[in-house]
């Protein structure tokens, strides 16, 4: 029998979406669409990653420098493959090329893309969460190929960002600026369904996610932050740990149950230099979706990550992100405020 909660799929929440806006050509629902089939494509070979000989290491560096996996390979391959002839896109990023991606001449559209095609990467060989971040603008050139410049607009000029997390189950969540909702694949019939409508994330919690490791080069704004919230303070319980180490998952898990994420600079990167995350296929996309669910995502010096306009493609930025009045709290710290 049909569950109730099967009713709504999420090309028909694209569909929902679309009406919202009575002016929409469509484009921006086909792009989601054929996104959502990349989705499908990528969960299915993670899901049978051990026996499709795709696990481990590519051979490859990325320009982070980081050891690119098979399967971060397939990923990219597939959604560039699905995106340059959809027709809706004028011109793509991806976390692992250096360059801007064209597309297809003659299948030039009105939006661009960036997106990090498997976000966790370290987590891809041990079965834990790892996900796809995508983030759509509209385009700033007039017509034909699309270039740097319409892809180096600020988080705050997103006309839709979301997620797709490959865990326990697959779960794509998404907004276009109406509120976030979330929807689980059903693998047996091949079809995302809303599972989560309309997610709201907890004002408040009692979870941090840091990489603790790097306890003893951080500033003393972050570990008086993290040490307020391991000690609890009148009203407020004492905090625990979830560090997970995919962004991707550690955000999902906060945003369901509430938490705050930080990646903060250090004294090893120094203070100038700008964390670890990227802007265009991390923070953005991540902080769209958490103030439409009512959190807060800023920087370690207080700037909100959606008014930071990027230079540069593969630009990096501190990033805390989660619950409002644990990121109110952060910002009181991080601004040397306590
Ligand atoms: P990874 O290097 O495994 O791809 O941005 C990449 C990222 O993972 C995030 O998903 C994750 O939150 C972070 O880096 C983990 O970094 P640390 O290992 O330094 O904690």
């Amino acid at each position: 029998m049909l569950s109730k909660r099967k009713g709504i799929t999420v090309s028909r929440q694209i569909m929902d979406d679309q009406r919202l806006h009575p002016e929409a050509t469509g484009e921006l629902t086909g792009l989601l669409n054929d996104l959502v089939v990349a989705g499908k494509i990528i969960s299915a070979e993670v899901n049978m990653a051990g026996l499709a000989d795709i696990l481990g290491q590519s051979g490859r560096t990325n320009i982070q420098g980081e050891t690119v996996q098979k399967l971060d390979v397939f990923a990219n391959q597939t959604i560039k493959r699905r995106m340059e002839q959809c027709g809706h896109v004028c011109v793509m990023a991806s976390e692992e090329d250096d360059d801007i991606i064209p597309v297809l001449e003659g299948y030039e559209g009105n939006y661009t893309i960036a997106f990090d095609p498997l976000d966790g990467s370290t987590n891809i060989d041990v079965n834990v969460s790892i996900g796809t971040i995508f983030s759509i603008h509209r385009r700033l050139s007039a017509h034909g190929q699309g270039n740097v410049h319409d892809l180096l607009q600020k988080g705050a000029e997103q006309v839709a960002a979301g997620y797709i997390i490959y865990g326990s189950s697959t779960v794509m969540v998404y907004t276009t600026g109406n509120g976030v909702h979330g929807f689980t694949l059903d693998p047996s019939v091949g079809e995302f369904f809303l599972s989560h409508p309309d997610i709201r994330i907890p004002e408040t919690s009692l979870y941090y996610s840091v990489n603790e490791a790097y306890a003893h080069h951080w500033f003393d704004s972050t570990r008086n932050f993290i040490e307020c919230l391991k000690k609890g303070d009148g009203d407020r319980k004492p905090y625990s740990l979830r560090y997970i180490g995919s962004l991707v998952a550690d955000f999902h898990r906060n945003l369901i149950k509430g938490g705050v994420f930080l990646y903060t600079r250090d004294k090893k990167s120094g203070e100038k230099s700008e964390g670890k995350l990227r802007l265009l296929y991390e923070a953005a996309p991540l902080a769209m979706i958490v103030e439409q669910a009512g959190g807060l995502a800023i920087t370690d010096d207080g700037r909100r990550i959606l008014d930071i306009v990027p230079d540069n493609l593969h630009q990096r930025v501190p990033l805390i992100i989660g619950s409002r009045q644990d990121v109110e709290l952060a910002e009181q710290f991080m601004r040397g405020g306590q």
